[in-house]
């Protein structure tokens, strides 16, 4: 059975291999794709979503934009990483699809509200203000939605502060509501997706896919390489955001253990920390999970399969 999903993320250049994945794979259906201020602006990440679709010919599946401002915080983007466009690189082409007319939060609430119970998942691969949005509007998606599968956090490591990363840091208050609603929810955080390199080995299986698209995943891959190495000192880019869709396809390319997960809204220090729990063995009620272990050749042969089946696209 397919797995149904709404892609929420601000491309972005693990976003976009997030949904190349997602439209490659055989196993997804993608039913929306939401964007959120988070790597860029609003304005920028939404155009990148577009430029995206035209790169791999994704038609048929809505688009829309949301939240331009975290809930609380003033906007903070990532040019040290994905650069002034937020997807620099490669040259991107001029959008062709149109943006759905609907705001983000109601494309979000309305495909999960139109679709059986238990049957969608959410993978948010930015910050959580679509999703906390959502959440408030219409409070019974908590019960509808079947999981939200994110990339987010870390039980370890920090990016943007020694101990908060990104997506988290940029909207804790938004993050907040998302990890406290009792949704099942898995947490792609740093601990899984910096085994996610793109080391050498990976770069040569998608430079034998040999199409116009894989082109466009090794241009993203090689600027994403360079600022990741300048930035932060990575011999190889980690490749976050297609890790929370490789669960969704096949939850064993990865292991995940249960515990309670909260965000830290008032340090100090640790403002936007996944605070997780491993005392114990996890309460019978927990509805987090945290995701530990990647099989990293499974996973990027799940990149390198859904770029054979997108196939040749010409602009
Ligand atoms: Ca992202």
């Amino acid at each position: 059975m397919t797995k149904k999903i709404i892609l929420d993320c601000d491309p972005g250049h693990d976003d976009a291999i997030a949904l190349l994945l997602a439209h490659g794979n055989p196993d997804i259906e993608l039913l929306a794709v939401t964007t959120v201020v988070g790597n860029q602006t609003l304005e920028k990440v939404t155009r990148n979503a577009l430029a995206v679709a035209r790169i791999a010919n994704i038609t048929g599946v809505p688009f829309a934009a949301g939240a331009a401002r975290p809930l609380v915080r003033q906007v903070e983007t990532a040019p040290d990483i994905h650069g002034d466009s937020g997807l620099d690189g490669p040259v991107l082409p001029e959008p062709t699809l149109a943006l759905d007319n609907r705001h983000a939060v109601d494309l979000i609430i309305d495909t999960i509200m139109s679709h059986p119970p238990k049957t969608v998942t959410i993978v948010p691969t930015a910050g959580l203000t679509n999703i906390a949005l959502a959440a408030r509007m219409e409070p019974r998606i908590v019960e509808r939605v079947k999981e939200i599968v994110l990339m987010g956090g870390g039980y370890h490591v920090g990016n943007w502060s020694p101990v908060a990363e990104f997506n988290i840091k940029i909207d804790p208050e938004a993050a907040h509501i998302v990890f406290n609603e009792k949704w099942p929810l898995t947490m792609v955080g740093l601990d899984l997706t910096h085994q996610a390199l793109a080391t050498p080995d990976v770069v040569e299986k998608i430079t034998a896919v040999g199409t116009q698209p894989a082109q466009f995943v090794l241009e993203l891959l090689e600027f994403f390489g360079k600022m990741y190495k300048d930035a932060q000192g990575f011999d190889y880019p980690p490749v976050h955001d297609p890790c929370a869709v490789a669960y969704v396809i096949d939850p064993s390319v990865m292991t995940v253990q249960k515990v309670p997960v909260d965000i830290e809204l008032t340090g100090t220090l640790t403002l936007g920390m996944t605070v997780a729990d491993f005392r114990a063995p996890a309460p019978s009620d927990c509805h987090t999970q945290v995701a530990v272990k990647l099989d990293h050749t499974r996973f990027w042969d799940m990149v390198v399969d859904a770029l054979k089946r997108i196939g040749e696209v010409r602009i």
